[in-house]
């Protein structure tokens, strides 16, 4: 377990400096994740090309949650921007597990990355689902030469998704881009989310 303790050994220097609960964990030598705690639509990295990622529906046209909360503090010209992504069926612009990207608008981050996570009750294979949502903005981020990146919890409000088994997918996958992000974030707005998230980075970002 002595990664775990110089995890905490992050931790409580970051809390020290005010920064409480920042835990970064290595990817590669160059690259980390780094979880926190917090208000996604209040993220950046300044005067960097950065994206927050949107836990969207289908639509892309809003609704609760992160989804509301990223729409009210981009402005309308989120919305607008939304309206413009073509419908590739009736009502779907952004089918369950892709990823569309448009600008930040009045956010702090310079682009939103929309993506759609499965309903969890109702998907056929949710974990196959949020592997792709996390895959396909992680792609999305790449070929827009995103060097930062901060994620929510897909699917664990609304939709349902266990957080243990979320944070399983969620950090699994990001593990597959190690070499290809500056920072990979996560900005988790719950503690319990937020702890498992700690325990299940200790567990599968070990080397
Ligand atoms: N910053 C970071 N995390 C947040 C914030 C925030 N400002 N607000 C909420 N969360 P959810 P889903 C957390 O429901 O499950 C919407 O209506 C929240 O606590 O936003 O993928 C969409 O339009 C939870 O842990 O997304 C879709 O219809 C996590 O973000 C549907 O909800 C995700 O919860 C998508 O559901």
């Amino acid at each position: 377990r002595s990664f775990r303790l110089s995890a905490m050994n992050t931790s409580a220097m970051a809390s020290s400096n005010g920064n409480g609960g920042v835990v970064r964990f290595p990817l590669s030598s160059s690259n980390a994740l780094i979880i926190q705690k917090g208000d996604i639509t209040k993220w950046s990295i300044d005067g960097s090309t950065d994206a927050i990622v949107n836990p969207a529906n289908e639509r892309m046209l809003g609704g609760g949650g992160a989804d509301g909360a990223i729409h009210r503090a981009a402005g309308p010209d989120l919305l607008r921007a939304c309206r413009n992504v073509p419908e590739v069926r009736p009502g779907v612009r952004c089918p369950t597990g892709e990823a569309r990207i448009t600008p930040g608008f009045l956010l702090p981050a310079s682009h939103v990355i929309h993506t759609v996570g499965p309903i969890y009750d109702v998907d056929s294979n949710p974990a196959a689902s949020l592997a792709s949502a996390y895959r396909n903005s992680l792609r999305v981020a790449k070929e827009n030469n995103i060097q930062y990146i901060a994620f929510p919890a897909i699917s664990c409000g609304v939709y349902g998704y266990p957080y243990d088994e979320a944070a399983t997918v969620a950090i699994s996958t990001i593990k597959e881009f190690q070499n290809d992000f500056k920072e990979v974030h996560f900005v988790l707005f719950m503690s319990d989310i937020y702890d498992t998230w700690l325990n299940k980075s200790d567990e599968l970002l070990k080397y």
